[in-house]
This record gives C-alpha cells, structure tokens and sequence, in this order.
C-alpha cells in the first residue's frame, strides 16, 4: 500500500457520506505545507530559530501573521536550544506548540528533547533532515534525525509535502492522546521534500479540523494555580525507573493510537498512512528498506524490476518511534534478502540505525531467514537515483540467489577522493614579517590608556591581505572591507576563527580556502569557547618550552551579530575568564547566511525575513541588543564600536585592542557593516548609509577602556546629528516605516536611540560612569 493519494480530486471535490472533508489543491513544498498546518492548526506559540532547509517554516508563517492569516505568538530563540525551551513553557502553559530545525539545531536543542518527553508534555517539531558538523554541509541525509531516536519524542516521517501536511495533524492528536501524552517530530528531508513543491490537497473545512482535533485537553499546568503542582522534580531510586516505564507504556500505547489516528484521518482526506510503508510486497523475494523520499525512487525502480519478471518490494516506515519492529517481521517473514540504506551511519556499529532496528526486530522471529546488507548512502545530500536503487536490488537479489552475502556492511556512493589535490590557500600564506601592521601603540603612563599612531591609510593597499581574493560574498558586502580594515592593521603572526556566517562560509568551499592564515571554524554557538581553548594551550605550551616564545600569536574570533545571539554564553563565559583573546561581530543586523532572519541586533521596525511587514504587523517588535555595553558589564580591558565606514576610527581601535588582547585579556568590538542584499540598498551605497546610521546616534562609535567610556565620534558636537528618520529612509528593509501609520514606530526609534546615546554621553562625561 502506498502513501499516495493522487485520486483525491474527486472526494475533496465531494465530500460525501464516505466522512471524508472538504479540500482544496494547492502547489506547494514541504516547509509550506508545515506552515500551512500550523495556520489551520491554530498554535498557540511557536519558539524557533532559524537554521536551513527548516527555516522557511517559520519565515512562511512570520508573512502570513503579517499578513492577518494567524495569531499564532512567534518567538525567536536565542538558538535551538533556547527556543526548545520556549516551547517546553509554553507547551507546559497549556496551549499547543509547534518548532521547526534541522541538523545543529536539532542537537543543539537535544538535551531539552528527554526533558519534555520525561515529563510528558506534547508539542509539534518538525524537522527538515539535514547532515550535522562537522564538516559543515547543509544538504540533506539522516544524521541528526537518528540522534532524536532516544528521546522518547514520537517519531513520524514525512516523505513528501503531503505527508508533511497530514502528519503534523496526525501528530497533535497522536501527541495529545489520554494514553500516550507525548511531543511528536514529524521529520522529511531537507530539501528534497522541503523546498520541492508538489501538488497537495489542505483542508479547507474549519470546522471539520476544529472536530477532528478537538481542543487541547487540561493536563496538568503551572497555570492552573487552583491545583499547585511540582515539574519535573529530582527523583530518586526507583521513582525515576518507575518514570521511564510510564515512557515506555506511553510508547506502546503510541503503538495502538498511531494507526487508530492515521485511519481517522485516512477516512477523511482519503490518504493512507500505514505505520509501515509497503510497496509491491505481497510475493516479494527482495526488499529494500529505505526511510522518506529516497523510498519513492526505489517504488519506481522496483516496478521496471518487476516488468522484468524479478519479484521485488519497498518497505519504508511511515512512524520510527516507537518503532513498527512486529509489521517488519510480518513484511520480512518470507522475505529472502533486504538491502536497508541508511543515510546516516552509526560509526562502529556496522549500520545505521533503521538497519540496526530491523535487524532486532526479525531476529526474534524463528521463522525469519531473511539476508540484509546494511548500506550507508545519501549523505550530505548526495542524490539518490533509480541507478542506485537498482544496484540496492541487485545486490539483495544476488544474496538471495546465492543464499549468502557478499558485503553485509558498505558504504554506497564513495569515491576515492581526490588524491592530487590538498586544502591549500589559493595565494601563498601569510607570515608575520609580511604584515608589520600600519600602527604603533603605546601606553600614556600618566592615564594608563594607550595611543595609536596610524600610518597613512594609502598605505593598506601595500599590505598584503591575509585574506585572498575570490571568495563568493554578495557584491557591495561590507564583511570584507570589514575585515581587510582589521588584518591591515593587525601586526605578526594572527590565529583565526570564524563562527558561522556569511565571512565563513564565502571564505571556505572545500578543497579551497581564502585564508592565507590559520583559520578555524566552530559553529556560532561556541567558537568563543574554542579560541579560549586555543590560547590558553597556546600559552602554556609557550610556559613548556613546546613552542617559541618570540612568536606572540594574537588570537581573533570573527562573528556575526547572529553569532553573539546564540553563542552569547560562551562568548560571556570567556569574558568572564579574560583569556588574551579578541571577538569582532561584524553587525550586520541580522542572520543574513541564511537568509536574513530576525537577530536580537536586528533594530525595532526593520524588515527581515521572520519579522515581516504587512497590515498587521510592521517589522521587528523589540529594540535591538545593545552587546557593547553587555561585554562592558564584564569588564573586559577593552570594548570598543566601530563601523567600516569610519576605517581610521576602526583601525585605531582594532590596534590597541591588539595590544589589549596580547597584554591583559579580552576585548570585544562590535563593527557595523553593510549587507546591501538584506538592507535592500544599493552595492555602493555603504558609505551614505552607515554615515547616517551613525549620524542619527542610532550606532554611537566609542570605546571602554579600563571602564572609561570615550566618544570618538560625537553628531552633536560636530553638528551632524540627524533624525532616524534621515537614516531609515535609506534602505528598502526600513522604507515602509515612513508611512503616516507608521510615525508612531519611528518616534519610538528615535526616543530609545536618544535615550541610549543621552546614557552614552553622559558616560563620557562622567569618568565614574
Ligand atoms: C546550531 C545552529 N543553528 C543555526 C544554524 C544556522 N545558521 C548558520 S549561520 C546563521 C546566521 C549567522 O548570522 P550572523 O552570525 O549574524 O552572521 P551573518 O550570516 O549575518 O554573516 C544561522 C542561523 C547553525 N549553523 N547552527
Ligand atoms: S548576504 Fe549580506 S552579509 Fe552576506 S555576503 Fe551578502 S551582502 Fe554580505
């Protein structure tokens, strides 16, 4: 039987007595499809973070509440694992919930995943499947799916956009059963099914949801302040095994609910969803196992098998947790060989997961004789054709006919490399006799700060850039005037990292690389924490004598402002511990990587991606986060702003945060910069832009140091100072502010800019602020 439903024209044309409801077509992906759910769902909140291929999820339904389509409360995490937690309160509040990640944000938000299903409290994660880190790809295969296989979280696959529709229905009422009471992930592939668009069917029939989901029913919550109540409390000995068997019997309740919600739904859409997938197998000699969409290509390939006489099948699971272990055994019992792909492996464990699992479950069964290949394909997104089902089929056939296996384990798909070619840099890399740096720093004895001397800025272009030409940036982005201002004036040896962002991933598409330095990435939430464990191995292998002493390696990590979101605790953790370190964040105003979404740095009013523009909502709802003054609540030696559109001011900074970082401890600058794709402005209009940003107070550039505060930049005293407004009309992200409706959100602007630079100058005035 299989999952499609390609006939549903007429019933949703006619719904008749057979119970099935009315319908409409639409043409859409899978990401769609979820956020359609969730608008004719109705959730109460959803808690997100943006990460590709499931970003478009909540970018669709951040349109549509701008648009008036729904009410449902977005809230946007700090990362993956802040907005798990968002939605645990807010499922543990009472009302339904509904997230959406991928790959890092799956894991990033794991450890909340068993807190949630420990506690049994339902909710709705969708997940685009993606590979995981590192090295970093963002295609799709299994790999951060299989890791949610513990977490006792209900497990659907979706394997077309279709699926992704019905199922997320399914899980709400699944999730919210009496028996099972438990968070449901409705998983598809990234990509394949996330952005291909499909012909589906929706709902178009209010009421007929309303009935079928009936509304949420009162579990207990910590608003119910009638009946105070404990969540999640420590649990001891045997309390907490007694809990896991609750799990456990939730689960296999999960096991009778599931296929009683999939018929109910089957009766009203018409479209089937068996817990296990079975294709062509009522005779089949051979199998082939495979999970979401690659199971759609082995369908086809399994129908010219069979025009060719061979009597071959697909099995591909439509719930992995809990797992259909007895409809395998029924489905392989005369079966005489399988190949099961996985497209994640577990290392060591000679398969992957869903091979691993199938092979338990048969066996126990006495009667199963059944031969399986394990094979690992597909990963980082690596296509799966008819060429390579056949090859599956061939080689489960050639098992069956021989009665033994050739390759029990193998990977499918590899190649030998490329043996001649070497990550190398493109240009010779950079040493640090080739880089003398244009400043000369040193300390005023008399007030302790210290004095840069700048060469002349003609001088940069006879610098050698320590990064290469050739990188893939937007023209007009900002990030690399940004940077180039930085190495020019760094002097000696520099050790890089990156968090991810746009400067990392134009810089670095395997086997090339713009760094003509030591370059490392870490993901954005934790490169702070790396670097501080670079240097300090790096000074106490200097102290052992392991490496010289003479090189004094200056230590930058380079982010985005998205990168000072989610990696805010361990930047704050390594400011906190001073490591001799610098972090720039070029701001930028937003998650511009992956396609502009909202950061806590993107300003009130502006257009992104997730805090879209229409009647009834007018950009960002909040002010932007103001992490200079963050990093300065920590005091650190050294804070400073800056913009590449001031490089004197910026180079002058980056100097004797050189100085800091080598002599006391960390520093932190946060520099503005253009991004001309996501302000909506033009390629060369960085200079105008940024001069206004800064000239209406909104950016104010200054410096900390040892706690006291300088203006190096003053619009009143230079009578430059100009409205927001002046500064607002200038990008297309900004432009719809300047509607009459819309006056009252930029008097809002301009109150709260006035009253963070009215702070800032009187903190230059006073050297005790
Ligand atoms: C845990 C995790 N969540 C989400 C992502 C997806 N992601 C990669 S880069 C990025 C945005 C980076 O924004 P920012 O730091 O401002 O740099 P920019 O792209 O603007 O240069 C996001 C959301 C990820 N890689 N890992
Ligand atoms: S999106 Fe913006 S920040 Fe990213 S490369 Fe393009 S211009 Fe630069």
């Amino acid at each position: 039987m299989t999952t499609q439903m390609l006939d549903v024209a007429s019933p949703a044309a006619n719904p008749s007595s057979s119970g099935r409801v009315r319908q409409k077509l639409e043409f859409r992906s899978g990401n769609e499809a979820a956020a359609l759910a969730a608008r004719d769902i109705g959730f109460h909140v959803m808690g997100y973070f943006p990460i590709t291929p499931s970003t478009e999820v909540a970018e669709n339904l951040s349109k549509m509440r701008a648009d008036g389509e729904h009410e449902i409360v977005m809230v946007a995490g700090d990362g993956e694992h802040g907005a798990a937690g968002i939605c645990y309160g807010a499922a543990l509040g009472g009302g339904r919930v509904l997230n959406a990640t991928s790959s890092q944000g799956l894991l990033y938000a794991l450890e909340q995943l068993p807190v949630q299903a420990g506690t049994r409290v339902p909710m709705v994660l969708n997940i685009a499947a993606r590979a995981i880190s590192g090295p970093l790809d963002i295609r799709g295969d299994h790999s951060d799916i299989y890791y949610a296989l513990n977490t006792g979280w209900i497990m659907l696959c979706a394997r077309d956009p279709q699926a992704v529709y019905d199922l997320n229905f399914a899980a709400i009422k699944i999730g919210e059963h009496a028996d099972v009471r438990l968070p449901v992930l409705v998983a598809y592939d990234g990509f394949i099914t996330s952005h291909q668009k499909r012909r589906i069917q929706v709902f178009d029939d209010p009421e007929a949801v309303r009935k079928f989901l009936g509304v949420r029913p009162d579990f207990p919550s910590p608003l119910d302040t009638e009946h105070p109540a404990t969540f999640g409390p420590y649990m001891n000995d045997p309390d907490l095994i007694n809990n896991k068997v609750q799990l456990w019997q939730a689960m296999e309740a999960a096991q009778r609910v599931i296929p009683e919600v999939l018929a109910e739904m089957e009766k009203m859409t018409g479209r089937a969803y068996p817990v296990l997938d079975d294709y062509r197998m009522e005779d089949a000699d051979v199998a082939m196992v495979l999970l979401n969409s690659a199971a759609e290509t082995a369908k086809e390939t399994a129908d010219e098998l069979r025009a060719k006489g061979k009597k071959v099948g697909v099995l591909s699971p439509n719930v992995l947790r809990p797992f259909p272990a007895e409809e395998f055994r029924r489905a392989l019992r005369r079966v005489k060989a399988a190949t099961i792909g996985d497209r994640a492996d577990s290392y060591g464990a000679g398969g992957g997961n869903l091979s691993l699992e199938v092979r338990a479950a048969i066996q126990i069964d006495p009667q199963n004789h059944t031969q399986v290949l394990s094979r690992i394909y597909g990963l980082g997104g690596k296509d799966f054709y008819a060429a390579d089902a056949e090859q599956f089929f061939e080689q489960a056939i050639a098992a069956a006919d021989s009665g033994r296996v050739a390759a029990p384990f193998a990977y499918h798909g590899a190649t030998a490399g490329r043996p001649d070619s070497k990550a190398r840099p493109g240009l010779p890399p950079i040493r640090a006799e080739d880089v003398p740096g244009m400043a000369q720093v040193r300390r005023d004895e008399a007030t302790g700060r210290l004095k840069v001397e700048l060469e002349p800025l003609w001088k940069m272009t006879e610098m050698p850039n320590r990064i290469g030409p050739g990188h893939g940036a937007c023209p007009g982005c900002g990030a690399f005037p940004t940077l180039h201002q930085i190495y020019n004036v760094l002097e000696g040896d520099v050790v890089v990292l990156f968090q991810t962002g746009c400067a990392m991933v134009v810089t670095t598409g395997y086997p090339s690389t713009a760094h003509r330095i030591n370059y490392v990435h870490n993901l954005f939430q934790n490169g702070a924490a790396t670097l501080s464990g670079l240097v300090e191995m790096y000074h106490e292998r200097v102290r052992r004598g392991e490496l010289p002493a003479s090189k004094d390696v200056t230590f930058v990590m380079i982010s985005g402002d998205g990168g000072m979101d989610i990696g805010m605790g361990p930047a704050i953790g390594a400011a906190n511990r001073n490591h001799r370190m610098m972090i720039l964040e070029y701001d930028n105003q937003g998650y511009m990587n992956t396609g502009a979404q909202l950061s806590y740095s993107t300003p009130f009013g502006h257009r992104t991606s997730t805090s879209e523009v229409g009647a009834s909502l007018p950009g960002k709802r909040y002010h932007h986060k103001d992490t200079a003054q963050i990093f300065a609540a920590c005091h650190v030696p050294f804070v400073f702003t800056a913009s590449e559109g001031y490089p004197e001011d910026l180079m002058r900074k980056v100097a004797k945060a050189q100085w800091y970082a080598k002599n006391e401890g960390l520093v932190y600058g946060k520099i503005l910069s253009y991004c001309p794709l996501n302000w909506r402005a033009a390629d060369d209009a960085a200079q105008p832009v940024l001069q206004a940003a800064i000239d209406s107070c909104f950016f104010p550039l200054y410096e900390i140091e040892h706690g006291y505060t300088t203006l190096t930049y003053d619009p009143d005293a230079m009578g430059r100072r100009h409205p927001v407004s002046d500064w607002l009309k200038l990008m297309g992200k900004t432009r719809h502010l300047l509607t009459p409706a819309n006056a009252p959100v930029v008097e809002g602007i301009q109150a709260e800019t006035d009253r963070r630079w009215a702070r800032i100058k009187a903190m230059h005035e006073h050297p005790l602020l």
